[in-house]
């Protein structure tokens, strides 16, 4: 798995390195480690995103200024490395970048996954992407200290500051390690968790004064309008989500933006066992057990009702 990974990497040169739409906090991580690793090791590569504005919430990050967005680039790659991206549909048009026969490695650290790559460097016992190119950098041995920040972000952002079921005993070792090299724990976690536009919060309360629930309590849910959701960084949509998982005894939470008209994007977070990664595989979304999202279509009645009903079939399954 590891070893095959880094064979890739110093076979292979001109590498295209993408991640998934709507790239989060590890996937800016993981990919800009990544571009410093491959760097380091003098060989050529593009980070592309599907997206097509780059989250300046990431300008800190070393290397920002390098990675392109998919409009922007045409030509086609050989060699493709995708980071935290279960499937390749989440890959986006950035897709298109691929050569023919192109050859792909997936780094990838989701519950579940495809394994649609040529090689596959995926273990769900792991906190994020960013750990895992982490561990290509040590077995590479490498000198951390200029990425440290970059892997210690990853980290931080897709454990929620080290509070989810993701943050395993290696996680700790591994963030530790990154402030034995000066990182600045405080500066990350109010970058990633407590930096937000008058805006942001203005949605922020919209979203919590509007809750409603569904399933006898069990399913607490706001919905907003396409410009709230727009002013919402991604932060603050999980932020909210937290707040409406933390009413008593509810199971799950969402969040449904209409972000075209009868197009729903809706965003679910849970405390408990239920699997809202599989959820949203069935409308053709993804994520986590406990975080994932999706985009269903129709009358906003219909929407909520099909969605309703999934989670109440899974939480038949999970009595917790
Ligand atoms: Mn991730």
């Amino acid at each position: 798995m590891m070893n095959d990974a880094i064979d890739f990497i110093k076979k292979n040169d001109n590498f295209l390195i993408t991640t998934h739409i709507s790239a989060d906090g590890d996937a800016y991580a993981s990919g800009l480690a990544l571009v410093w690793l491959l760097e380091k090791l003098k060989k050529k590569c593009k980070f592309i995103l599907a997206d097509q504005k780059l989250n300046q919430r990431y300008s800190f990050l070393n290397g920002f200024e390098k990675i392109q967005t998919y409009g922007n680039f045409c030509g086609y790659f050989q060699n493709v490395i995708i980071l935290d991206t279960p499937t390749l549909e989440r890959c986006g048009q950035v897709a298109s970048l691929f050569d023919l026969g192109a050859k792909t490695l997936v780094i990838d650290h989701h519950e579940t996954f495809e394994k649609f790559g040529f090689n596959n460097f995926i273990t769900t016992k792991t906190s994020s992407t960013a750990e895992l190119v982490s561990d290509l950098i040590e077995k590479l041995g490498l000198d951390f200290t200029e990425i440290a920040e970059t892997i210690y972000t990853g980290i931080v952002f897709d454990t929620g500051n080290f509070r989810f079921s993701n943050t395993f005993p290696s996680t700790l070792l591994r963030a530790s390690q990154m402030l034995e090299l000066g990182v600045n724990p405080e500066k990350i976690a109010t970058l990633l968790f407590y930096t937000c536009s008058e805006a942001g919060i203005k949605s922020m309360g919209k979203i919590l004064a509007s809750l409603q629930t569904a399933l006898d309590g069990k399913i607490i849910y706001s919905v907003i309008d396409n410009e709230t959701y727009r002013f919402l960084p991604e932060d603050f949509v999980c932020g909210s989500l937290d707040y409406l998982n933390s009413i008593q005894n509810a199971k799950a939470s969402m969040l449904i933006a209409e972000i075209l008209p009868e197009n729903f994007r809706i965003s679910l977070r849970t405390n408990t066992k239920i699997d809202l990664n599989k959820i949203a595989n069935i409308f053709g979304g993804g994520g986590h057990k406990k975080a994932s999202c999706c985009t269903l279509k129709g009358d906003f009645n219909s929407v909520l009702e099909k969605i309703t009903r999934q989670i109440q079939i899974e939480l038949g399954k999970n009595i917790s």
